[in-house]
């Protein structure tokens, strides 16, 4: 078994309670076991922690003032090969490169607000689990 972290990026949250339910649900078909489930608003210095590999980046700022911006869902889910399938089931980090019918396909609005995020791999998930439910 292995364990990875998903989160619902917050113009998802904003938009109301219907797409939290739909993402949801295709995660669901995965049979993916949820070990872990809030909505919260992530602090600042979490975030930058979270992103620590993007601090040199162009785009790291405007990232944790989104990912900041309103409460996210975040999940811990379990099951075999829990991190490669979570991202073959949310495509690719662009919205316009994301496979048909994968979650940033449908609900990614920009390389940015591209609505969902990941684990990358299993040290990754470790690291942003212990970070965001202090497991
Ligand atoms: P991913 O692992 O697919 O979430 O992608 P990355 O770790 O490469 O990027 C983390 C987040 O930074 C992405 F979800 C979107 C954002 N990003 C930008 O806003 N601009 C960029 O040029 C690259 C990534």
């Amino acid at each position: 078994m292995e364990r990875t972290y998903f989160m619902i990026k917050p113009e998802i949250v904003a938009a109301g309670g219907q797409r939290i339910g739909d993402i949801l649900a295709i995660v669901n078909t995965a049979d993916f076991r949820v070990t872990n489930l809030h909505m919260r608003q992530l602090d600042r210095a979490l975030v930058e922690e979270f992103y620590a590999e993007h601090k040199d980046k162009p785009f790291f700022g405007a990232l944790c003032d989104y990912i900041t911006s309103g409460p996210v869902v975040a999940v811990g889910l379990e099951r075999d090969n829990a991190v490669s399938a979570l991202r073959e089931l949310i495509g690719a980090t662009n919205p316009v490169e994301a496979a048909t019918g994968t979650i940033r396909d449908i609900f990614g609005a920009s390389l940015q607000n591209n609505a969902v995020h990941a684990s990358a791999n299993s040290g990754d998930a470790s690291r942003e689990l212990g970070l965001v439910f202090g497991e």
